[in-house]
């Protein structure tokens, strides 16, 4: 009787177990027949109540049984398992005899090259660098640098301003201000960093990059300021290239000035080879590319020097325009259209 129902739950199982078609379905069937409440767990049950003399040969058979169903289901799981990873191969097939992807090369920006080198030229002449936030306070950008609130030169550098008090730095002059308040001289100092002012034409970007830098000692002198700047342009222009020193004004030097560099794109003569103005240097022949001047005594105050004891110079220059003329570039804006054209002429 009991061997009988054996035979036909064994039977039953075969066919339920060749229509399981996914691993859900044999994992269902898994505990329908070995789970804690499954059928051949509750034929082990009823196999207390046989009679001794009946125990062993169908404690045997229902071992077997077992056995039987749960080498069945592991070999149903492997083929379904099997099916499957052919289906995906199949489906995933690569095609071998497609045209492989190309790596493109990346460049390095025609300002980045520029940048590193006027940084190269001024570390070999023993120069540190330091940074300072784009994001500067009245006080670094304005004030301390000897323009206080209402003072006309605030007008020379149209503002973005980010806060009452906060604003995009104008100029790299801030980090002079940063680094003086937290060192003592000698100090050889570049600080190279994006800037910005509401401005737009072809000389002049939103954002554009300096380079400030700094000496201050206890003997520095304008003459000190001459031979590092001419010593600069030698190495990042053409030795032969003019520089011209002009008188001019900035709130946080005294005396100042302001230095232009003949144009290597009309070669100073200021108009085209048809005639037209030059468009770098307006028909100037010449292009202004760096303020400096030596430290006004009132900006030493503020950080705390004794403008008796010390004197410095400092310069800033723009980066855009140094890459202009160095490339022979008419239009700042190209610098940042990301035109892969324009991009690609530099390595
Ligand atoms: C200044 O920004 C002063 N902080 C420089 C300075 C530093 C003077 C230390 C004295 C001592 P200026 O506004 O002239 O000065 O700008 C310096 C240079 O930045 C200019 O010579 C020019 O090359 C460049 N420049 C100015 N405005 C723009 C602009 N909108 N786009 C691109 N370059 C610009």
């Amino acid at each position: 009787m009991v061997r009988e129902s054996l035979e036909t739950l064994k039977d039953e199982f075969l066919s339920r177990i060749a229509e399981g078609a996914s691993e859900e379905e044999v994992e269902r069937l898994r505990i329908e027949y070995l789970g804690r409440k499954g059928k051949l767990t509750f034929l082990f049950r009823g196999f207390k109540e046989l009679p001794p003399e009946e125990r062993p040969e169908l404690g045997e058979a229902l071992n077997r049984l077992r056995q039987f169903v749960e080498d069945r289901l592991e070999f149903r799981l492997g083929e379904l398992k099997q099916r499957e990873k052919e289906r995906i191969l199949k489906a995933e097939r690569v095609d071998i005899t497609l045209p492989g992807s190309r790596w493109e090369r990346g460049r390095i920006h025609p300002l980045t090259l520029v940048m590193d080198e006027i940084i190269d030229v001024f570390l070999t002449m023993g120069f540190e660098i330091a940074r300072g936030p784009d994001i500067e306070d009245d006080y670094h950008n304005f004030e301390a640098l000897n323009m206080p609130p209402d003072h006309p030169a605030r007008d020379m550098q149209d503002t973005f301003f980010v806060s009452q008090d906060r604003l995009l730095r104008t100029h790299t002059s801030p980090v002079q201000i940063r680094v003086m308040e937290q060192r003592r001289p000698p100090l050889q100092i570049i600080a190279p960093g994006a800037v910005f002012r509401h401005d737009d034409d072809a000389t002049h970007s939103p954002m554009f990059h300096q380079v400030e830098g700094f000496m201050v000692d206890s003997h520095i002198a304008f003459s000190d300021l001459k031979g590092v700047l001419t010593h600069f342009l030698r190495q990042v222009l053409r030795p032969e290239t003019g520089v011209r020193f002009r008188p001019s004004f900035f709130p946080f030097t005294e005396p100042s000035a302001e230095i232009d560099i003949q144009c290597l794109l009309c070669e100073g003569g200021g108009s085209t080879s048809e005639g037209q103005p030059c468009r770098v240097c307006k028909g100037t022949g010449w292009l202004e590319i760096l303020g400096a001047g030596m430290i006004d005594p009132e900006v030493f105050r503020f950080v705390g020097y004794n403008p008796d004891q010390v004197s410095g110079f400092a310069f800033g220059m723009g980066v855009e325009r140094i890459a202009m003329l160095k490339y022979g570039i008419e239009d700042i804006r190209l610098f940042f259209q990301n035109d892969l054209r324009f991009l690609r002429q530099f390595s």
